[in-house]
C-alpha cells in the first residue's frame, strides 16, 4: 500500500499585494520549493498522486458558520482596497482575489487525503497546501489561514465513516488554537499542539495556548497544549515531549485516523519559531506516528517559512511515509531546562485523564506563582534592551541523503518454514566467515566497555523479565509503558548502530505488541533491527516479518490502567536511571524533588 501525495500549482497562484510585515513570509514558493524538492529526491515519483477537489459548501459548513463563507466567497470579485479592508478585520491574514479558490482547494485536498486513506487506496499520505488551515475558526480567517483544513477533514471522516475517535498531532510551531476551539468539548477528537508559547508573549499571545486548557465538559482531557517558553527547542525536546506525553497519551486513546497538522516552522532556520530542531527530526516524529490507527496518517501541510529547512523537512516526512528508514537522529543530549518544566506542566494538568500518566508528578502549589515571577522578570529583561540575539543567519548540514534498503527484511529460517511474501531468504547452512566472527568479537568486546549500556541492560532485562511473568497479553499497557517512557527515550539517546531484539519463548508478549515494539524500535539504528527467535516459534515469524516489512503494527485496542506494580518498577528504574540518561527526565530540577504517586 503506497503514500498520497497531493499537490496543485493552482494553490501557488494567489499572494500578497500590498506591504504588511506581518504577512510577507507567506509566499507562494513555500510550495514550488517544497514539491520540487521531492521531485529531485525521488519522492514524489514514488507516491501516488492524487488530484485535488474544491471543498464544497457543505464541507466547509462542517467547521465555518455561514455567515463567514458567504463573507470570504464575495472576495473574488473585490477590488484592492477593499480587500485591505476586509483584511482588516482579522490577524495576520491577507485575502487576494484568487484565495477563496485555492483555500477550497486546500480544505479540498485534505478530504481527498482523507478519502485516499479511508478506501484503502493508500495507506498514508501527504498533501502540500496554501493557505494553511489551523488558526481559521469558525467565523474568521487568522494567522494566514481561511479556512480550517485538519479541523474540517476531521470532522468530515467522522461523519463519512462513522470514526470514532480522531487524532490530531499539531506540530507547527504556532497554536492551531482554530482547531483546539472547534474541538474542545468533542471526546472524539485529541488534539494535540506544541507551539512558541514564551508565557503568552508570543503571537497569538491567547491565555488558552497554555499547558492548562485541557478541553471542556465531555472533551475534558482531550485537548494537549505543550508551551515552549524559550525559542531554541531542540531534537531532544522535541523527542522527549513524544516519548512523555503524546505517544503514551495517543496509545490510550487508540485512534482511527491521525491527521497531522503538518506545520514546519518548527524546524532550524525559520524566522518565525526561531527553533533549532533539525529537518530530519521530522522522520522520527512522522515514524512514531505511523504505528497508530493501523498506520493510516494523513499530513496536511501547515507553517513552514525558512525556504531551505521547509523542503528538507517536507522531504524527510514524506521519505518516512514511504517505509524508508530514518536516519540516525543526532545530538540527543536530553530536553532544556525550560522544555522539562512543560512537559512536567503538561503532565500533571493531564494526570487525572490519562492513566498512563497517573504517576505523573503534581504541580507544587507555587507554581502559579513561579510562573508570574517568571514573567516579571523577562519583563525586565526586555525593557533593558537586553533583547536575545536575533535572527543571526541560522546554518546547519543538509540532511544526508536516505537509502532505501535493496532489501527490506531478510530471514534466517529452520527447514519447513516457508519465507513469507517480500522478504529475502537467507540460507541457514553456510559457514560462518571467520573474518567477520573475529571482527564481532572485536567490536562486541569494546562496546562491552561502556558501563553506561551494560548497567542499562540488565536493569532493562530484569524489567522485561518481570514483564514476562504477566502471562498473556493483559498487560499490554505495562509494556507499552515500559517501551514509550523508557525503553524509547533510552534507545534514542544510545543512539545504537544495531538493535538486536531477542525474543524468548513464551514470553507472554501477543503479536500486536510485539509488532508495535518492532516497528517502534525501527527509528533507532536507522532501521537495522536484528531479531531473535528460538524455532519453536513458527507461528511468529509472519508477524514479525510483516513489521520488518514496515507494515503497520495492528493496533492494541483502548488500554486500561497498567499494573500500579509495574508502574512503580517502571517508575523507580526512570529515576533511577535519568541522571545518566537524560531523555527519561521528565520534571524540571528544582521542582522535581516531589515526584510521587
Ligand atoms: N512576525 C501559520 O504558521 N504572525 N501561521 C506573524 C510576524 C502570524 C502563522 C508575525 C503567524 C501565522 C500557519
Ligand atoms: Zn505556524
Amino acid at each position: 500500500m503506497g503514500t498520497a501525495l497531493i499537490y496543485d500549482e493552482e494553490m501557488t497562484r494567489y499572494k500578497l499585494l500590498w506591504v504588511d510585515p506581518a504577512c510577507k513570509i507567506e509566499v507562494p514558493e513555500r510550495l514550488t520549493v517544497s514539491h520540487e524538492a521531492l521531485i529531485k529526491n525521488g519522492l514524489a515519483d514514488r507516491c501516488v498522486s492524487v488530484p485535488v477537489r474544491e471543498a464544497t459548501d457543505a464541507d466547509i459548513l462542517l467547521v465555518h458558520s455561514e455567515e463567514y463563507l458567504e463573507a470570504v466567497k464575495k472576495t473574488p470579485y473585490m477590488t484592492l482596497e477593499d480587500l485591505k479592508e476586509f483584511t482588516l478585520q482579522y490577524g495576520d491574514v491577507y485575502f487576494h482575489p484568487n484565495i477563496y479558490h485555492c483555500a477550497k482547494l486546500a480544505a479540498g485536498a485534505a478530504l481527498q487525503l482523507v478519502d485516499s486513506v479511508m478506501t484503502g487506496k493508500v495507506r498514508n499520505g501527504m498533501a502540500l497546501v496554501r493557505p494553511p488551515g489551523h488558526h481559521s475558526m469558525s467565523s474568521a480567517a487568522n494567522g494566514f489561514c481561511v479556512f480550517n483544513n485538519v479541523a474540517i477533514a476531521a470532522q468530515y471522516a467522522k461523519q463519512k465513516y462513522g470514526l470514532k475517535r480522531v487524532l490530531i498531532v499539531d506540530w507547527d510551531v504556532h497554536h492551531g488554537q482554530g482547531v483546539q476551539y472547534c474541538f474542545e468539548d468533542d471526546p472524539s477528537v485529541l488534539y494535540f499542539s506544541w507551539h512558541r508559547y514564551e508565557h503568552q508573549k508570543f503571537w497569538p499571545q491567547l491565555r488558552e495556548s497554555d499547558y492548562d486548557s485541557v478541553g471542556k465538559e465531555k472533551g475534558a482531557g482531550f485537548n494537549i497544549n505543550v508551551p515552549w517558553n524559550k525559542v531554541g527547542m531542540k531534537n531532544s525536546d522535541y523527542l522527549s515531549v513524544f516519548c512523555h506525553v503524546l505517544l503514551p497519551v495517543a496509545y490510550e486513546f487508540c485512534p482511527d485516523l491521525v491527521l497531522v497538522c503538518a506545520g514546519f516552522d518548527s524546524a532550524i532556520g525559520d524566522p518565525e519559531g526561531e527553533m533549532c530542531a533539525s529537518p530530519d527530526i521530522f522522520a522520527h516524529l512522522t515514524h512514531l506516528l505511523m504505528n497508530l490507527a493501523g498506520g493510516k496518517l494523513c499530513a496536511v501541510l501547515e507553517g513552514g517559512y525558512n525556504l531551505t529547512s521547509l523542503p528538507q523537512s517536507v522531504c524527510q516526512t514524506v521519505q518516512t511515509l514511504l517505509g524508508d528508514p530514518a536516519p540516525r537522529p543526532a545530538n540527543l543530549d536530553g530536553p532544556c531546562e525550560s522544555a522539562l518544566e512543560s512537559l512536567h506542566c503538561v503532565r500533571s494538568a493531564h494526570r487525572q485523564y490519562w492513566s498512563c500518566l497517573k504517576h505523573a508528578a503534581k504541580l507544587p502549589t507555587f507554581e502559579i506563582s513561579t510562573k508570574r515571577v517568571k514573567l516579571a522578570e523577562e519583563e525586565e529583561r526586555l525593557e533593558k534592551g537586553d533583547e536575545e540575539k536575533s535572527q543571526e543567519e541560522q546554518v546547519w548540514p543538509e540532511p544526508p541523503k536516505r537509502v532505501t534498503p535493496p532489501i527490506r527484511a531478510a530471514l534466517v529460517l529452520p527447514n519447513g518454514v516457508a519465507c513469507p511474501d517480500g522478504c529475502e531468504s537467507f540460507g541457514a547452512s553456510e559457514d560462518a566467515d571467520p573474518v567477520i566472527v573475529n571482527k564481532l568479537r572485536e567490536n562486541f568486546v569494546k562496546d562491552a566497555d561502556d558501563c553506561h549500556a551494560l548497567t542499562t541492560l540488565s536493569s532493562l532485562i530484569s524489567l522485561v523479565e518481570k514483564m514476562e511473568k504477566n502471562e498473556g497479553c493483559s498487560d499490554a499497557s505495562g509494556f507499552l509503558q515500559a517501551v514509550l517512557g523508557l525503553l524509547l527515550p533510552l534507545g534514542y539517546e544510545y543512539d545504537p548502530s544495531l538493535v538486536l531484539l531477542v525474543r524468548m519463548p513464551d514470553s507472554g508478549v501477543c503479536d500486536s505488541v510485539w509488532q508495535q515494539l518492532t516497528g517502534l524500535l525501527q527509528g533507532l539504528a536507522q532501521g537495522h533491527t536484528l531479531v531473535l527467535m528460538q524455532e519453536g516459534e513458527k507461528e511468529r515469524v509472519a508477524p514479525t516479518a510483516s513489521a520488518l516489512l514496515g507494515d503497520a503494527a495492528p493496533s492494541l485496542g483502548q488500554l486500561h490502567s497498567p499494573l500500579p506494580e509495574d508502574v512503580e518498577v517502571l517508575e523507580r528504574l526512570r529515576h533511577r536511571l535519568q541522571g545518566d540518561w537524560k531523555l527519561l527526565q521528565t520534571t524540571a530540577p528544582e521542582t522535581g524533588r516531589g515526584d510521587e504517586h
